[in-house]
């Protein structure tokens, strides 16, 4: 079976990061360990939440995995708290990526033009320098923006993005992917870069009139479990994106808070029938 280590939060209520990655990397037939960075009571965009900081737990449980030999075919990193996390995150990272570790990041930072609060411009720095050791990062267009310089949009052509990637791949992420990319009306998606063989590949589908929180921790959780299992970046990029958007359609049937997450239990079932 192939094995992840999924490093992210938990946060206890509000379905997001390690909650969402590891049912729905375990549905798809993949060994899941994980690495919990804090606990929180909520995610944060809850008022009031508490955060218990567990980034001084981090190295010794890697460590106790280097004793027994452990290893990971794929290692997946979502929201990092603080600068001085992303620098044992990236530690770990570095330690365990054998010759064949797929490294891929989530560079967890903001959405809709909008870094999140606690976001400042050194934490973006070094979560850029995180993904530039990645084989694949997952930034929405915010955070791609923030990394490369360029200036964030909501109107912008295929070159706009074509050019965010190749930014992105020259800072040294081997395939960069960009998601929420909207490349006509009505259609979402995600593009992204292989540098190695200079293609561009992309998928697009229809837009779902709704926002959810987690929902792109669906979306890169679904995708870092397709590259595990050696899907191309086609099927990858199409299964990531249809799961994402089938599971909101089936969170809008039961419509609750917004903050309260997507219903992706009630899609496992067709996230399994989609990797057959
Ligand atoms: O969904 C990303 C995420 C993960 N973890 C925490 C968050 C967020 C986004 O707000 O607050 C704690």
């Amino acid at each position: 079976m192939k094995k992840i280590l999924s490093i992210q939060d938990i946060s206890c209520f509000g379905k997001c990061s390690l909650t969402i990655a590891l049912p729905l990397l375990s549905a798809m037939g993949i060994d899941t360990a994980i690495l919990p960075t804090a606990v929180l009571s909520t995610h944060t965009m809850f008022k009031g939440f508490t955060f218990k900081d567990l980034s001084d737990q981090l190295e010794p449980i890697a460590e106790h995995w280097k004793k027994e030999g452990i290893s990971f075919d794929a290692i997946y990193t979502g929201y990092l708290g603080s600068e001085e996390e992303i620098d044992t995150v990236t530690r770990i990272v570095k330690d365990f990526k054998g010759e064949n570790t797929m490294v891929i990041i989530d560079p967890v930072m903001g959405d809709n033009g909008r870094l999140y609060s606690a976001i400042t411009e050194s934490y973006a720095k070094k979560n850029a320098s995180l993904c530039s050791i990645a084989d694949v990062c997952v930034p929405n267009i915010t955070e791609a923006s923030s990394f490369t310089g360029l200036p964030y949009k909501e109107n912008y052509s295929e070159d706009y993005i074509r050019e965010m990637l190749t930014r992105l791949a020259d800072m040294g992420t081997k395939v960069p992917v960009i998601t929420g990319v909207s490349l006509s009306e009505g259609k979402i998606g995600a593009m992204g870069y292989d540098k190695e063989k200079n293609e561009f590949f992309s998928y697009q589908n229809d837009k779902v009139a709704a926002s959810y929180h987690g929902t792109g921790d669906v979306f890169s959780s679904v995708l870092a479990g397709c590259f595990v299992l050696g899907k191309s970046r086609a099927e990858a990029l199409k299964i990531a994106s249809d799961y994402t958007a089938l599971t909101i359609r089936e969170t809008i049937k039961d419509a609750e808070d917004p903050r309260f997450g997507v219903a992706f239990e009630k899609t496992i079932p067709a996230l399994v029938e989609m990797l057959r």
